[in-house]
């Protein structure tokens, strides 16, 4: 099926002021709807536009890095959107991710320096990821729009960390833009979602 770009789940004004409409016009009205065009182009001439997104991603890592760029990135940013929310984030996780945090990473205190340390040492565009593989809970880094369904784990967080992100509301402060997005945007409802569809 084509690929279609989302709405977002809230009114550009909602994120702010941790994530200006600005920033939200550009990246998903307009970064977004690119990957979206070029991929629907790209898995036409591959042949592949009838498989879900999951599948292109897969089928076309390594193996037709133009198709892979832009159906990666489409993948990242549906659930990208999803991630935040307006009143997001902070220590309130639901009580399952909760245990597993603690479980998996050492605790929450443990799983917030380490994905934003993640997110920083990313060197250029990419992505910082919490996944679950092999029914453990992880963190993670790849570059571009690779992501950890390519790497046989299941993600179930991920904040962008291109410069197209954060550049207008934080300019060169990465840092600052994943402990805003870890304090105060994280859904952690649509993270448990994707725990508990992955665990099954
Ligand atoms: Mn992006």
């Amino acid at each position: 099926m084509a690929f279609e770009l989302p709405n977002l789940p809230y009114d550009y004004d909602a994120l702010a002021p941790y994530m200006s409409r600005e920033t939200l016009e550009y990246h998903h009205d307009k970064h977004h709807l690119a990957y979206v065009t070029n991929g629907n182009k790209l898995a036409e001439e591959a042949g592949l536009s009838g498989l879900s997104i999951e599948e292109v991603v897969k089928k076309s890592y390594g193996t037709n890095q133009p198709l892979f760029n832009n159906a990666g990135q489409h993948y990242n940013h549906i659930h990208f959107w999803k991630w935040m929310k307006k009143g997001g984030g902070g220590t309130s996780l639901p009580g399952k991710l909760d245990a597993a945090i603690k479980s998996d990473l050492g605790g929450y205190d443990k799983f917030r320096a380490d994905f934003i340390a993640a997110g920083t040492g990313q060197f250029g565009s990419g992505w910082a990821w919490l996944s679950v593989k092999n029914g453990k809970l992880e963190i993670s880094k790849t570059p571009n729009g690779e992501n950890p369904l390519v790497h046989g784990a299941s993600p179930i967080l991920g904040v962008d960390v291109w410069e197209h992100s954060y550049y207008i509301d934080y300019r060169n402060a990465r840092p600052k833009y994943l402990e805003a997005f870890v304090d105060n945007l994280i859904n952690w409802d649509y993270v448990l979602e994707m725990y508990e569809a992955a665990a099954k």
